[in-house]
C-alpha cells in the first residue's frame, strides 16, 4: 500500500467542488487516512512549493494558494501515487484529458483544483508538512 498527499486547492473550495473531487477518489477505492481544512501561510506555501520558488509563476501561485481555505489529505491504496496522478490529469486544465479531474473541471494552469504528490519521495516529504502520526486514523 502507498500513501500520497492530496490538496484540494482554493478554487476547488470556492467552487464547492470538494465533495465531487473527493467522491472520485473514494469511488476509485482509495482510502482517506488523514484530512484537514487549512489556510496556507506564506511559510507553508514556500515549503510546499520549494522546487518552484524561483519560477516566474511562483508569486501568482503563492497568492492563489493563500487566497482561500484548502483541504489537505492523505490517500492510501495500491500504487496510490501513480493512480492519483493519472486521475488528476495534466497540470493545465486546457491540456488535461477529459475524464481526469483537471480535464473535466478547469481551463487554467494555475487554478487547477488539486495537487497530488508526484513520487513516493515527494509524498513522504509533503505528508510530513501537514500531518503528524496522531492525525492518522
Ligand atoms: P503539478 O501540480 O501538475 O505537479 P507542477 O508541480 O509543475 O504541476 O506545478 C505546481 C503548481 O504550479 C501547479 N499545480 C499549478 O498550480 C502551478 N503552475 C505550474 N505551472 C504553471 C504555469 N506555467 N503558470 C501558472 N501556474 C503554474
Amino acid at each position: 500500500m502507498e500513501q500520497t498527499l492530496v490538496l484540494l486547492k482554493p478554487d476547488c473550495y470556492l467552487r464547492k467542488l470538494m465533495g465531487e473531487v473527493l467522491s472520485r477518489f473514494e469511488r476509485k477505492g482509495l482510502t482517506v487516512r488523514a484530512m484537514k481544512l487549512i489556510r496556507f501561510t506564506s511559510e507553508l506555501a514556500d515549503q510546499h512549493y520549494a522546487e518552484h520558488i524561483e519560477k516566474p509563476f511562483y508569486p501568482g501561485l503563492k497568492e492563489f494558494i493563500m487566497s482561500a481555505p484548502a483541504v489537505a489529505m492523505v490517500l492510501e491504496g495500491e500504487e496510490a501515487v501513480a493512480v492519483v496522478r493519472s486521475m488528476i490529469g495534466a497540470t493545465n486544465g486546457i491540456k488535461a484529458n477529459p475524464g481526469t479531474i483537471r480535464g473535466d473541471y478547469g481551463l487554467s494552469g494555475r487554478e487547477n483544483l488539486v495537487h497530488a504528490s508526484d513520487s513516493l519521495e515527494s509524498a513522504k516529504r509533503e505528508i510530513a508538512l501537514y500531518f503528524t502520526e496522531k492525525d492518522f486514523c
